[in-house]
């Protein structure tokens, strides 16, 4: 527990010195714009936290993700839901079937009418949600972002899975490995509004600048919006559009799987590298019958566990949202609230041949 609380905090003081220094980003800790205002939103609704408070019983927290026929955001919510019920409480997940920007709007406004204690979002768009969820604030409901970000005053906690830098870079680091530090490659992402894909984009981007990379190239952005289908045809679309095309880095787990899937039955297998970031058990076959050697994530499981108990410590009055201030997660041991309202889970996973069969989500 002493180890990880030290590691989150390094995490932590990497990301805030990386934003200090790069004006270029257009994206730090996993949100867009800073905002004068952005602790406007926690101090309007709260008062002065209580560290002593006891987590109150029968909270309602109900879990809106990018779009409910994800298996990653299924993952996290169901293990949300569980922590709900842990603390006393009930859970539930409700949401879109498609990751467009607007999809979450109408849910967020049946929540409020429905009274949950506190809505935890998995954002489409940092802002396509905000006015709705500054209603939710006023009506004292508690808003806690998850896996992805909206505006910063558009919530009072963004609960981030891993420093956003370090995912970001670490994509890059790992595909330039595999192909020895050249060639073309792709980058196939989830929809174009996406703010935690966004957020890793610009530090891919931004470490690709590095002399270190200087004979690799990025062609393209391809979308695949989260969906299955669009993610295999945008596949398809990129290997032929660029015949050197050499790794595509996907930071999605419908995208990677997609992709996986397409060059695991043509003659791409094993010429072209994919990476980046999936379930170990969408993955496994690929895995194994040699498509893909490594990509990464973190426990989606201790994500949603830890959405809640954070929401649970807010809608308990035991923190604001404000930095510095500390909640217990349950099993997962003690929190801090950093800057801008960000809480790291930890650092992600590497998976490969060796340790796959290890994990089971
Ligand atoms: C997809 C979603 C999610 C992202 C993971 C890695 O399931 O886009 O937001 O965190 O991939």
């Amino acid at each position: 527990m002493h180890l990880h609380a030290r590691s989150r905090g390094r995490v932590l003081a990497a990301a805030s010195a990386a934003c200090a220094l790069s004006v270029t980003l257009a994206a730090c800790g996993g949100t867009t714009k800073d905002s004068a205002k952005s602790d406007s939103a926690a101090a309007a609704s709260t008062a002065k936290a209580n560290p002593d408070a006891a987590l109150k019983k029968g909270l309602k927290l109900a879990f809106l993700p990018k779009q409910i026929n994800n298996p990653y955001e299924k993952i996290v919510d169901n293990a949300g839901i569980a922590a709900a019920q842990e603390t006393g409480g009930t859970g539930k997940e409700v949401g879109p079937s498609d990751a467009s920007a607007s999809s979450q709007v109408s849910y967020i406004n049946t929540l409020i009418q429905q009274r949950q204690d506190a809505i935890l979002i998995a954002a489409n768009d940092p802002n396509a949600v905000c006015t709705p969820l500054k209603n939710a604030m006023k009506q004292n409901i508690k808003v806690v972002a998850y896996d992805s970000d909206t505006a910063k005053d558009c919530r009072q906690l963004f609960i981030n899975q891993a420093s956003t830098e370090e995912i970001g870079r670490s994509e890059v680091q790992h595909i330039a490995k595999q192909l020895g530090y050249k060639g073309e490659i792709a980058i196939l992402s989830a929809t174009q509004n996406a703010t935690n894909q966004n957020a890793w984009i610009g530090y891919m981007k931004d470490e690709l600048k590095k002399p270190a990379y200087k004979n690799m190239k990025l062609v393209k952005v391809a979308y695949g919006d989260d969906d299955d289908q669009k993610s295999f045809q945008e596949t398809q679309g990129l290997l032929k559009a660029y015949p050197n095309l050499k790794g595509i880095i996907s930071p999605t787990t419908v995208g990677i799987a997609a992709a996986a899937r397409y060059i695991s039955s043509s003659s791409y297998k094993g010429k072209v590298v994919i990476n980046g970031l999936g379930t170990p058990n969408q993955m496994r076959k690929y895995v194994k019958d040699g498509t893909v050697e490594q990509f990464s994530l973190w426990d989606p499981k201790k994500l949603g566990y830890l959405g809640a108990y954070a929401a649970a410590a807010l809608a308990s009055g035991q923190i604001t949202g404000a930095q510095g201030e500390k909640f217990k997660a349950g099993k997962l041991g003690e929190y801090t609230i950093g800057k801008d309202g960000e809480v790291i889970l930890g650092p992600p996973t590497v998976f490969d041949k060796n340790n796959i069969d290890d994990y089971d989500f």
